[in-house]
């Protein structure tokens, strides 16, 4: 899995990659967060902004918190996350606060069997929202430190990730939320995705086959 968010050396990550990732002088990204209830949205939130694990307790409504990253390839970016509560009465507030959003983080919960297909459907239903075909999205396989965690290929195709529409540029990563692990890579990719559809001249352009979706499974 990956490193835990600010506790990598920078020398580990190469530190080259530092202002291609900024070319748009905004003040901060906009990211909702989505997922099921008890997937681990809270948890990675709050492990983000605080670099330490903090309890949680079921999202009733929604948490918004802006991150600035203090160390890593994004030091100095800022993030406005949205977390919007999971269950099923909430969801349809995800539509809302989707709207014009520059990312969408997905996060699942890796050992829920039972809950994947619902998962899959509402990620589906989400992403046909005319104005988020082409935003990228980074999907979290979360709570990979459990027994019986499905691993990242696993979850691409029980969630149907290739079946997305060609326009949507995509990213899975292993984490675990409570140590932070995976966190700091997974928005490297998001902000990679943000950046390179920023700077695309149109639209239709972007992600034509499938060849080019973005799909790794780090852990
Ligand atoms: P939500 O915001 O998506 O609804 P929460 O989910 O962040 O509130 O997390 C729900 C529960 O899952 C919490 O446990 C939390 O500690 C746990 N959790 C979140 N991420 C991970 C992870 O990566 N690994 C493990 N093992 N647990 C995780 P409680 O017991 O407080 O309900
Ligand atoms: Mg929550």
């Amino acid at each position: 899995m990956g490193s835990i968010l600010g506790k990598s050396p920078s020398s580990e990550r190469g530190g080259t990659r530092t202002s291609w990732h900024f070319p748009f002088f905004q003040s901060h990204l906009h990211v909702v967060m989505l997922g099921l209830d008890s997937s681990g949205k809270t948890t990675a939130l709050l492990r983000l902004q605080f670099d330490q694990y903090v309890s949680t307790i079921p999202t009733l409504g929604f948490n918004t918190e802006k991150v600035q990253l203090k160390e890593g390839p994004l030091k100095g970016r800022t993030f406005k996350f949205w977390d919007i509560g999971g269950q099923d009465k909430l969801r349809p507030l995800w539509k809302t606060y989707s709207r014009k959003t520059d990312g969408i983080i997905f996060v699942i919960d890796s050992v829920d069997d039972e809950r994947m297909e619902e998962a899959k459907m509402e990620l589906h239903k989400i992403l046909r929202q005319p104005d988020l075909t082409s935003t990228p999205l980074l999907v979290l396989a979360n709570k990979q430190d459990l027994r019986n965690a499905k691993d990242p290929q696993e979850i691409v195709r029980i969630l149907g990730l290739m079946d997305l529409a060609p326009s949507q540029p995509w990213h899975i990563e292993a984490t675990c939320a409570v140590t932070g692990d995976g966190l700091e890579e997974g928005l490297l990719k998001l902000n990679e995705m943000i950046v390179q559809k920023r700077s695309q001249p149109s639209r239709s352009s972007l992600f034509r086959s499938k060849d080019s979706r973005r799909f790794t499974a780090s852990i």
